[in-house]
């Protein structure tokens, strides 16, 4: 073959690309330093590549480079270390790109006001990556979104500069798998799928997270690696559906759906657990299953099993309201003029984000319904809410006992379940959190 055949010059990129990355030498730029981008940024680092994080917000910068970490799931000694070392910098300039090897894009994918995709984020950080993408260059998406994101809207675009992919850079998708607070699933030991544009963009994306990841596996296509995202994501979603459902049907059947869900745990085989709660929060799950039923209208399909979880899913913080109002009704009050604590405003146990919590949907509608909402959650120290700054409130009985309710909506480990149950008038138990415990007080879900 002679030395300048397309297949050489083509095997050329991918190879120098390919040998960068085994001997530490290439460049990477992480696009979004926030629970995704920074843990990657952070590992990749770590295997002792250079690392440069680059970010819209000028204080994540300022904090990172004060090697402090702003992500519960990242030490502050691993930032501090990684910097000092210069194996991580960050920046809020994407010039930077213009000396990586490989960028890997970790950008928000919300939905807009009209519930559709909003891949704004994307384009922003695409519109960035082509002024800068170069012969060499890896480029992966790591957002969560439709399928056909990477080839339809990311290609296009840097295929533009006249750099043709596969053979002048390479493009893939690999979805990111964070389960904030999961303390034994992380970056590192996750699987991660990775489906390229081309075999060889492909196999140069498998080669970069191969250089830190324990588990890397390649899928056919970038569609293929988008779906399998939704997939996981619409998979949760709709079972939590599910039980949400089942257990708006086992109170009216005055069955236990906590003790039915336990019993059918027991089954060693073809179960998975899920259980009901007050609503769906988080930046994924409440949101990536509709990004997958808008591609699927866009083809002229409905999902109806994602539209209808969501749609249970949505009802389950009214639910969780109904329930206080029960509650304060055996007491001869109304919601008007009661006073309610709420207990956790996180979006699950053990974390401090509140982003799509049902918690601030329950406040919201308590507050609407004339009641003096508190809150008290062990993470949350301060709220922003609806222009209120709240401050949590502390558990202690000369507290629980100035309120008529106490609701119990995300339940992290750190509350006094017992105290609670003794000095409040009455608790609404939307996560079972007072599981054997008999009183005339509570009012479970
Ligand atoms: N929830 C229930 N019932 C359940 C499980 C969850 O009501 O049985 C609620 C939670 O309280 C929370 C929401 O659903 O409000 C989302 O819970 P989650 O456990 O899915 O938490 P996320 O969104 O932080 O993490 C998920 C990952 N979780 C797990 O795999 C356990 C995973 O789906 C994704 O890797 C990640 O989001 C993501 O980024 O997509």
């Amino acid at each position: 073959m002679s030395p300048h055949s397309p297949k050489t010059r083509r095997a050329s990129s991918a190879d120098t690309l390919s040998r960068r990355i085994r001997n530490r030498r290439a460049h990477i730029g992480v696009i979004g330093l926030g629970y995704v981008g920074l843990p990657l940024a952070v590992e990749f680092a770590r295997a002792g590549f250079k690392v440069t994080g680059i970010d819209l917000r000028e204080d994540r910068v300022k904090q990172l480079l004060r090697g402090r970490s702003y992500i519960q799931d990242v030490p502050s000694s691993d930032v501090r270390d990684l910097v000092r070392s210069g194996h991580l910098t960050a920046t809020t300039d994407f010039a930077a790109l213009h000396r990586a090897d490989a960028v890997t894009i970790c950008v928000p994918t919300p939905l807009s006001k009209q519930r559709d995709p909003d891949v704004s984020y994307i384009v922003a950080a695409v519109d960035q990556v082509k002024k800068y993408v170069h012969a060499g260059q890896l480029v992966i998406l790591e957002s969560t979104t439709y399928p056909g994101t990477t080839d339809e809207l990311i290609l296009p675009e840097l295929e533009r500069t006249g750099l043709k992919v596969g053979k002048d850079f390479f493009l893939a998708f690999s979805p990111e798998r964070v389960d904030p607070g999961n303390t034994v699933w992380q970056t590192r030991n996750t699987p991660k799928v990775v489906g390229g544009v081309t075999p060889a963009c492909t196999r140069v994306a498998v080669e970069l997270y191969r250089e830190r990841l324990e588990n890397v596996v390649p899928v056919s296509s970038t569609q293929v690696a988008e779906m399998v995202k939704l997939l996981e994501n619409t998979f949760r979603s709709v079972n939590i559906g599910l039980v949400n459902e089942l257990a708006l049907m086992c109170a009216r059947l005055k069955i236990d759906v906590w003790e039915v869900i336990e019993a059918a745990a027991t089954k060693p085989f073809g179960f998975m657990p899920f259980y009901p709660g007050p609503g769906l929060g988080g930046h994924c799950i409440p949101i990536d299953p509709f990004y997958l039923s808008w591609k699927a209208r866009a083809s002229g399909f409905e999902a109806r099993f994602i539209e209808l979880a969501g749609y249970i899913n949505g009802q389950m913080p009214e639910h969780a309201v109904d329930l206080v109002a029960r509650a304060l009704n055996s007491h001869n009050l109304s919601v008007r003029g009661s006073r309610v604590l709420v207990l956790g405003v996180a979006y699950k146990a053990e974390i401090d984000d509140v982003r799509e919590s049902p918690s601030l949907d329950i406040m919201k509608t308590l507050a609407d319904r004339g009641a003096k909402v508190e809150y008290s959650d062990p993470f949350v120290p301060s709220l922003d809410f609806f222009g209120r700054r709240m401050k949590s409130t502390a558990v202690t009985p000369a507290q629980l006992q100035r309120f008529d309710c106490a609701v119990i909506v995300t339940a992290h480990k750190a509350f006094p379940y017992g105290l609670i149950l003794r000095h409040s008038k009455s608790v609404v138990d939307t996560r079972n959190a007072l599981k054997g415990k008999r009183s005339g007080k509570i009012v479970r879900l």
